[in-house]
């Protein structure tokens, strides 16, 4: 159905993407009457864990927050067998989502969206897909995830290797042989963390190549039993409605406490207890100043690097692997169980490349400074081209024919997440200038779409053809993302969240760090508004230049800013 036009070959939506954003923008657009064609590049759905099969791969949030919060029924039926579904897992329940709801047959699978180019005079997006289709929609819902542009790493020869090399975001649909094997893993983010773990004591040799010692803390990963599943049930809506309101969008509450306040005593035993009955938020739920206050972090930072000389038992080894320069959380803290552990078998070796870096990859293996590692397998582990790269990979062009690429050149720019100006009718999820990746994820993803299909509602039922974010508004909030980041200490680390993994990336500090609850508020009090900071128009360009002069006037008058219709 479409808002003003009755063209059936004018589609409402465009979605992009398959994965836990794409199957929830098709159930809830379709859901609210609108007409969608979503297009997903794999043969099947899954988005990040489609391709992301690699061994040891799981989600580092808990199942009951990492899961879709919209169908209570979906909620109690599903069955989680692990506290982190592995990715199998994961895609089992997004094909369950699927089927159950019937999203597929407005999904076209091994189709990658190519150029999405926005003609302005009938506020239309053209869509050209890998099969040579055109497809003409109002709006453009690229829900391509922050995570799915892998990043190989810049190292000479790559291509000269002449044993088998696979990228944990592109995993081969078929089982990896690894028994046998000498393995090298380039990189020690989370991907990486799990691949070791995983392939420790399963092939001939494990060579890990460390460029920067991550904090790694206990998963305590562990199977569900009824009475578990059971009890999380019973308080299931509430659970959900508190996540919602903090900041990073589950249910653990923020301290206000400072760190430095405690006495040793007192900080070593919250510590332990966060050590012990670890999640991914549990030392930084510890106290209110670790990501703000540099000796408040030193002290978790202090800790866990006791926890590495306790675990590790060569004393060279430990040292290596001690995460320095940079605080505590402020790249992403990895999750594992046996991390450390791994270096005290003799068939892994750690090859720290701040001593010894990489110089190229061989036909044989990898040649760092002190010599030739040989190699059967080698894994990249190097992470992604985050927040932007999934959208900048697509030919986008908003109003005067302008590149999206050319508009982000100096840093990627939104209005509250959700909009980029000059692009009109275009809605990113969970993009840049969102809490996206600092929150739970899916709760992001169903806070985002809920509010575009909200605002598309809105639209519709005004009679409005197009928004767009105001400049100067997109520029304010960039700023707000920036002044708050300010006070923290995620500017002290290299991450991917300031895009630094890239090279020529600009380096801008991208996802809002006001916390899931308090964007959520703003992002629904803009919308109860009428829409600040996005200008609305009721007429097309053509419908304009088609007018009288007196309409012409009652036309540009309907350019609506603030949505003051
Ligand atoms: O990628 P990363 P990732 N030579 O960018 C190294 C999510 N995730 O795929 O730090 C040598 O974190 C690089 O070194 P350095 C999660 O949000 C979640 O692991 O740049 N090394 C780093 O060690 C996560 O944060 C889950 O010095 C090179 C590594 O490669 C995000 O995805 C699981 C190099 C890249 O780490 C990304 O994680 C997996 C080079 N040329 C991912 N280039 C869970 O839910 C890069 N590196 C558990």
């Amino acid at each position: 159905m479409t808002q003003v036009r009755n063209d059936s070959a004018i589609l409402d939506a465009v979605v992009v993407g398959a994965g836990f954003g794409g199957l929830y923008a098709v159930k809830r657009l379709t859901d609210a009457g609108f007409a969608v064609q979503a297009f997903e590049a794999g043969d099947g759905v899954g988005g990040t864990w489609y391709w992301n099969r690699y061994p040891g791969a799981r989600v580092d949030l808990e199942c009951w927050d990492y899961s879709y919060s919209f169908s209570p029924e979906l909620q109690d039926e599903w069955d989680w067998p692990e506290r982190y579904p592995t990715s199998s897992e994961l895609m089992k329940y997004l094909n369950h989502v699927a089927d159950r709801f019937e999203l597929r047959r407005h999904i076209r699978f091994n189709t990658r969206v190519e150029t999405a180019v926005f003609d302005e005079r009938e506020n239309l997006w053209i869509v050209t897909t890998s099969d040579g289709k055109v497809t003409r929609a109002r709006f453009f819902v690229p829900a391509t995830g922050v995570l799915s542009v892998p990043k190989p790493p810049e190292i000479a020869g790559l291509d000269s290797f002449k044993g088998e090399s696979y990228h944990t975001g592109r995993w081969p649909h078929h089982e990896v042989d690894f028994s046998n094997k000498r393995v090298g893993v380039i990189g020690t983010g989370s991907s990486g963390i799990q691949v070791i773990q995983a392939l420790a004591g399963q092939c001939r040799h494990l060579s890990v190549f460390q460029r920067t010692a991550v904090y790694v803390v206990p998963a305590k990963n562990h199977p569900l039993t009824p009475a578990m599943r059971a009890r999380v049930r019973a308080t299931y809506t509430e659970r959900r409605a508190v996540s919602r309101l903090t900041r990073f969008g589950i249910a653990v509450p923020f301290p206000v406490e400072s760190a430095l306040d405690a006495t040793p005593e007192e900080r070593s035993r919250k510590y332990e207890n966060a050590w012990e009955n670890s999640q991914l938020l549990g030392f930084r739920m510890c106290y209110g100043d670790i990501l703000s206050n540099e000796a408040a972090n030193e002290t978790v930072a202090e800790f866990i690097r006791g926890k590495i000389r306790d675990t590790v038992r060569k004393p060279d080894v430990a040292e290596k692997l001690m995460p320095r320069g940079f605080p505590f959380g402020t790249k992403r803290p990895c999750l594992g169980d046996t991390y450390y552990s791994v270096y005290n078998r003799d068939d892994v070796t750690l090859v720290d490349l701040k001593q010894t870096p990489i110089e190229r990859v061989v036909p044989e293996g990898i040649e760092t400074s002190e010599g030739l590692h040989e190699l059967d397998v080698l894994i990249y582990a190097t992470g992604y081209d985050a927040l932007t790269g999934a959208l900048t990979h697509i030919d986008v062009r908003g109003v005067n024919g302008r590149k999206l690429t050319d508009k982000w050149a100096s840093g990627a720019k939104t209005y509250i997440g959700l909009m980029t100006s000059g692009f009109p009718n275009l809605f990113t999820v969970t993009g840049p200038g969102s809490p996206g990746p600092l929150a739970n994820m899916s709760m992001s993803i169903e806070q985002h779409i809920d509010w575009i299909a909200a605002c598309m509602t809105y639209l519709r039922n005004n009679a409005i053809e197009r928004i767009d974010a105001v400049p100067q508004a997109e520029e304010d909030w960039m700023q707000h993302v920036q002044d708050v980041v300010s006070n923290t200490l995620y500017l002290k680390a290299n991450s991917w969240y300031i895009g630094a993994n890239v090279p020529g990336k600009p380096h801008v500090f991208l996802p809002y760090l006001g916390g899931h609850g308090t964007y959520r508020r703003k992002c629904d009090e803009i919308a109860a508004a009428g829409y600040p900071g996005f200008v609305l128009s009721r007429a097309t360009a053509r419908e304009a230049s088609q007018a009288s002069s007196n309409e012409a006037i009652h036309v540009a008058e309907a350019g609506l800013m603030g949505g003051a219709v």
